[in-house]
């Protein structure tokens, strides 16, 4: 087993206990991609499924041996329904690891949202925090996105990442599932005008600023990576111009 194989596995179990899930449509030539990288075989795979409150959930995995392992999950919400997004950023690197583990909010300075979908889950902040620590400086301009219960942190041990960043991440999976459950869909055209909106923008800041990107074009290739990137990725920029179109 790689280290992030047991969180895809346990994500795809809590997955279809707890929602209707299908698939959701990868690009062809976006299943699966490998090269060969000094010698290593470094294999991107993707998996993907949809639900009735949940557009896009996805997940792209980069197993490039001990020293590169890559799990990125994010849960991109239909456009009926102001849920945040669940974004997990699990990073292996010869360098060491970094966790990112996230539900991060559509509108972030509205206290009546904060209330709704972050304070509920501040004890399962606090409780994980006390075992992570504080993962540093990240990037200024991705501050807006982060929610006040952000899980940031570089583990030294990698036992750290199999035991506590796992359960924080299995934790953080169920609380959402939680608000999923509960979500009535917004009806007033301003409200999902606003959805949309607040969507689009952190899914293109996402986009534009994938710090994956020169890892993924060195192994794969410019075309390729902005392809799956805006393609599959990210993709609900592409899909609201083919609607609108
Ligand atoms: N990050 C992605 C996707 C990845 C991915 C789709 C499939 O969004 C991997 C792969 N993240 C990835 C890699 C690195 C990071 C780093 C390979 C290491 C890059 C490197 O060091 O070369 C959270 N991820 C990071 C960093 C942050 C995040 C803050 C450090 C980046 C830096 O210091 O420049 N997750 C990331 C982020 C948001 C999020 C910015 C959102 C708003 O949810």
């Amino acid at each position: 087993m790689t280290l992030y194989e047991p969180f895809l596995e346990r994500a795809q179990q809590v997955l279809t206990r707890r929602l209707e899930l299908a698939p959701y449509p990868i690009p062809v030539g976006f299943e699966r991609k490998e090269a060969l990288v000094r010698g290593e075989a470094v294999v991107t795979t993707s998996t993907a499924w949809q639900s009735p409150k949940l557009r896009q959930i996805r997940a792209a995995h980069v197993q490039g041996g001990g020293a590169l392992q890559v799990l990125n999950f994010v849960i991109s919400p239909r456009l009926e329904y102001d849920l945040p997004f669940f974004g997990a950023d699990l990073v292996t690197l010869p360098g060491g690891h970094l966790i990112a583990l996230d539900m991060q909010p559509l509108f972030r300075d509205d206290p009546a949202y904060q209330a709704k979908y972050t304070e509920p889950i501040v004890p399962l902040f606090e409780a994980h925090r006390a075992h992570l620590e504080w993962g540093g400086d990240f990037p200024e301009e991705a501050r807006p996105f982060f929610s006040p219960a952000f899980l940031w942190t570089r583990p030294k041990e990698t036992g750290t990442v199999e035991t506590r960043v796992f359960a924080a991440f299995v934790d953080y999976l169920n609380a959402y599932l939680d608000f999923v459950e509960r979500a009535e869909p917004v009806t007033h055209p301003e409200g999902l005008a606003a959805v949309e909106r607040a969507q689009l923008r952190y899914l293109h800041y996402r986009a534009e600023k994938d710090p994956a990107r020169g890892m993924f074009r060195r192994f794969y290739g410019p075309e390729w990576t902005e392809e799956y990137i805006h393609g599959f990725l990210f993709d609900l920029e592409r899909r609201r111009e083919a609607v609108h179109r």
